[in-house]
């Protein structure tokens, strides 16, 4: 078997309601599909979302570095030889979610010709994974409001509350608002996004000492070297590290480094491959991991889901995969369900992800 063609689709699907955060806000999923074709007749298909404020990448850039080298490289080899597509597409710097893709997409296409869902050719541990939200900045009633909606709705007893402002006050009495009302039995934890200082950081970790925060993410920037080394040996919560640690060797500086203390691995920038190798890094050296997201539709939160259900440590943390609840439609012809704060993994082969050619020729934005 051998790929003949990666596609590169620009599509456009708006949000319900923005989401925001310290380094930027989402208010429309301009994301690129992509499918990998064979000469076999297997399709497979992932989501690149760009995210210009993390990694520098935008839509017109998964585009043309797709078209323009990633897929020239991809055509011609068998999906089979995956080690052989990282290391062609390593030879170019950046662009994360553009190569995550096309090495999702192309797992995809193994698990199609395996005739098995990717969760188990990636590992089998398990067939679900509890479900984190992401709360975004507001008002804090309207945070409460909208994480009880969350809870009742779908079940989900995990919020990630984003975090960063200036002054900080008003995210500690956003967060002090969430625990008085979603009680002791939800988990919560907070994302900065680089938003504050490490002493601005530590202050605010003192002032919700009380709140029984799970773990706190990317509060400063790695470049604050020092100050990050300070801020982790002043907390008493975990640090973990996330736009900080998209590859590898980004992970082994962190954590050796002593600038964090767990990590969230999100298939959106490290794909399958990739991430497997972050996850096995934290494993060996006995380092918390969460499933992150990336602001991924559903296309992006089945892939993080098939991934963080194949590994027990994956599965330990309930994993972020509810963001495209915010989206007013999605590409998938089998809509994603949480029921009881819980998303099943699909037993299609590959990743039984779909697309409604319907819903693709509405949003796609380069016809
Ligand atoms: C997160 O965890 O930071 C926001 C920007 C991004 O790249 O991911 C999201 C969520
Ligand atoms: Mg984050």
């Amino acid at each position: 078997m051998k790929i003949t063609r990666v596609e590169a689709i620009p599509f456009a699907i708006p949000y319900r309601k923005p989401l925001r955060f310290a380094s930027g806000e989402v208010t429309m999923a301009e994301h690129v599909l992509v499918r990998v074709h064979t000469d076999e007749g297997m399709t497979g298909v992932a989501e690149a979302p760009p995210r210009p404020y993390t990694y520098g990448e935008t839509q017109g850039s998964i585009l043309a570095v797709i078209d323009g080298i990633f897929a020239p490289q991809a055509v011609g080899l068998s999906p089979w030889d995956r080690e052989q597509l990282h290391a062609r597409l390593g030879r170019t710097v950046g662009n994360p979610a553009a190569k995550a893709a096309i090495d999702m997409a192309v797992w995809d296409i193994i698990g199609q010709a395996a005739g098995v869902p990717v969760t188990e050719l990636l590992g089998g541990y398990g067939n679900q994974m509890r479900v984190a939200h992401m709360v975004g900045f507001a008002e804090p009633a309207e945070m409460v409001a909208e994480a009880g909606r969350m809870r009742d709705t779908y079940g989900i007893g995990t919020f990630k509350v984003k975090v960063g402002r200036r002054p900080a006050d008003a995210d500690i009495a956003a967060c002090r608002a969430l625990r008085e009302a979603l009680g002791p039995d939800t988990e919560l934890y907070i994302d900065g996004n680089r938003g504050w200082t490490a002493t601005e950081s530590a202050r605010a970790l003192r002032a919700m000492a009380d709140l029984d925060l799970q773990f706190a993410e990317e509060l400063c920037p790695a470049d604050d070297v020092l100050g990050r080394r300070w801020l982790v040996t002043q907390s008493t919560i975990p640090m973990f590290a996330d736009e900080s640690a998209p590859t590898p060797g980004d992970v082994t500086r962190e954590l050796l480094g002593g600038s964090a203390n767990g990590i969230s691995i999100k298939t959106a920038r490290t794909g399958f491959t990739s991430s497997h190798r972050i996850l096995a890094q934290c494993e060996g050296l006995g380092v918390d991991v969460v499933m992150g997201n990336q602001v991924d539709g559903q296309l992006g939160s089945l892939c993080s889901l098939a991934f963080g259900a194949a590994f027990a440590a994956t599965s330990r943390r309930a994993g972020e995969l509810s963001n495209f609840l915010d989206m007013t439609d999605d590409l998938l012809a089998e809509p994603l369900q949480i029921r009881q704060g819980r998303l099943r993994v699909r037993e299609t082969p590959g990743l039984g992800a779909a697309i409604d050619p319907d819903k693709l020729a509405r949003y796609r934005t380069d016809q």
